[in-house]
């Protein structure tokens, strides 16, 4: 068992799920937790496939209100619960996100409290998106940056570490966003609370197999969010920065 655990939320990820924990194996021994959502298409079959020969990879399987943000929120109060993991990781399960990069995020947290995985640090470095869909991301990022003070390069990015200690004070208080806002919530309560969080480059590939589930519903939520978020407060301390360090 391993001090690290990946959490990889899941939606109708079937074909995806064995070669991401194999790419995951090849770039280290960290845990991974799939978090299921009641996939109709039998994801959470080909994660317990994947468990019966590895002892590094669990299951959470949800039911009920579905969204990201609610099965990161589940996973994390199963971290605290549970105590023996020290550092944990967030990542999508369509290989968007690389598992090579883990290891640069797990540095990041030697020294910070979060690590914050990023598209725009350099420039861009995004893989096969057509043009309006990298405007969209890239406009949505000057906009949360405008709206809620937050200096990062990339506000939206769900490939992320952070330190199991400071996952209390992120899941404290009133929470709104259960879908893919809560990424943009998550960062800003711990910017706001004083977390210190470093940007890490990586390369985002869009995915080969499977179906995106972003809706017109978390589109209006994206928008919303940062002026809610303006609205409650802003940053307690200086600790945090943008940009590699
Ligand atoms: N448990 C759970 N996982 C979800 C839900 N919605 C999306 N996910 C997962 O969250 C991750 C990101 O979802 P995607 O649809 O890839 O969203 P995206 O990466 O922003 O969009 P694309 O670039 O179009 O793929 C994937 O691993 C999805 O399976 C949900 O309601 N519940
Ligand atoms: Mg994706």
């Amino acid at each position: 068992m391993s001090d690290r655990l990946v959490v990889i939320p899941t939606y109708n990820e079937r074909e995806n799920v064995a070669e991401l924990h194999r790419a995951v194996r090849d770039a280290c021994d960290f845990d991974m937790l799939f978090v299921d959502d009641s996939s109709p298409d039998g994801t959470a079959g080909a994660v317990k496939v994947l468990a019966a020969s590895d002892p590094g990879v669990g299951l959470m399987e949800r039911s009920g209100e579905r969204g990201l943000g609610r099965a990161y929120e589940a996973a994390f109060r199963k971290v605290i619960e549970k105590g023996s993991w020290r550092r944990v990781f967030m990542m999508d399960a369509d290989l968007s996100h690389q598992p090579v990069h883990l290891r640069g995020l797990d540095e990041a947290l030697d020294d910070h409290d979060m690590a914050l995985g990023s598209r725009y640090i350099r420039g861009v470095s995004v893989l096969n998106w057509s043009i309006l869909r990298l405007n969209l991301s890239y406009t949505a990022n000057s906009y949360i940056r405008a709206v809620t003070g937050m200096p990062f390069s990339d506000c939206t990015s769900g490939f992320r570490g952070i330190r199991a200690e400071r996952l209390e004070s992120i899941l404290s208080g009133r929470k709104h966003a259960g879908g893919y806002a809560f990424l943009v919530e998550m960062l800003h309560r711990a910017w706001r609370s004083g977390l210190s969080i470093r940007e890490v480059p990586i390369v985002f590939v869009e995915r080969e197999h499977g179906e995106s589930k972003i809706s017109a519903k978390v589109m209006l939520e994206s928008l919303v969010t940062p002026l809610r978020l303006r609205l409650t407060g802003t940053r307690h301390s200086a600790r945090g920065s943008a940009g590699a360090q």
